[in-house]
């Protein structure tokens, strides 16, 4: 990966994504991330965020109830010791999904395909796409989330020769204040430890309107900013990574 020259988000239409005009991986290249304003439309996202509170039932507790999810998501459960449970679940955590958010999994998948210009399926035994809620008022909107890369889901291979892969979050519901991607000049270099020198490295915010998709590179540093409001974050979240043939790219929550 060629070093971003610019600490800057790259803003494109999915029109232009879609067609080619755009190609994800150079902006990728020069910039810290992608933000495609309106790839959902409001209507379809309160439709969503209303169906989410509907599988409300269904929500998944991480850490202590720092924040909920519906369907599984691997680095929670990789992180909390229960990984049996995310593989055991998988196929009860899709039909969740798709009983209250219909199409959810699919329009992201099909996004990823679209991106890569390759076939994107579910990784086999794996839970697809799912939404995290960050609870408004809460721990996680105090003090923010954890900094991060998302390579939990990578193998130590993939992480090795640095094989391309992304990470896609679709804004549901933001919060009424806050809650940015905070995206780091900062790559992924064989250690999840956030750099000593953190505070001298250039970052960007990817702030979110409703349906905003922002694209990253799953190897770059990031983390939720804190938020304020009675509104809870909702965000969809899926993984992807070109697989060993380099022809597939499978998908993940
Ligand atoms: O909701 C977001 O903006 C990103 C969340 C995230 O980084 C994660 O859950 O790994
Ligand atoms: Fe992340």
């Amino acid at each position: 990966m060629a070093a971003p020259t610019h600490a800057t988000l790259a803003e494109r239409p999915w029109e232009a994504l879609r067609s080619g005009s755009s190609d994800v991986f150079e902006l990728l290249d020069t910039h810290l991330g992608v933000r495609v304003p309106g790839f959902l439309s409001r209507e379809s996202c309160a439709h969503f965020t209303r169906r989410v509170y509907d599988g409300r039932p269904f929500w998944i507790s991480d850490f202590g109830g720092v924040q909920f999810s519906l369907g599984r998501a691997w680095y929670t459960h990789l992180e909390q010791d229960r990984e049996d449970e995310y593989f055991a679940q998988a196929r009860t955590s899709d039909a969740q999904v798709e009983r209250f958010l219909p199409g959810l999994q699919a329009s992201l998948r099909d996004a990823i395909a679209t991106l890569v210009r390759a076939p994107a399926p579910q990784r086999p035994g794996w839970c697809g796409p799912g939404v995290h809620i960050f609870p408004a008022g809460q721990w996680l909107s105090h003090h923010g989330g954890d900094i991060h890369f998302d390579t939990e889901g990578l193998s130590d291979e993939q992480c090795q020769q640095g094989s391309r892969a992304l990470t896609l979050v679709l804004m549901l519901q933001p919060p009424e204040s806050g809650g940015a991607l905070r995206l780091w000049d900062v790559t992924y270099e064989g250690s999840d430890d956030v750099p000593d020198e953190l505070p001298q490295r250039s970052y960007v915010d990817a702030n979110y309107s409703v349906g905003d998709l922002v694209i990253l590179d799953s190897y770059r540093l990031h983390q939720i900013q804190p938020f304020t409001g009675p509104k809870d974050r909702i965000s969809a979240t899926a993984h992807a990574a070109l697989d060993v043939s380099g022809t597939v790219w499978e998908t993940w929550f």
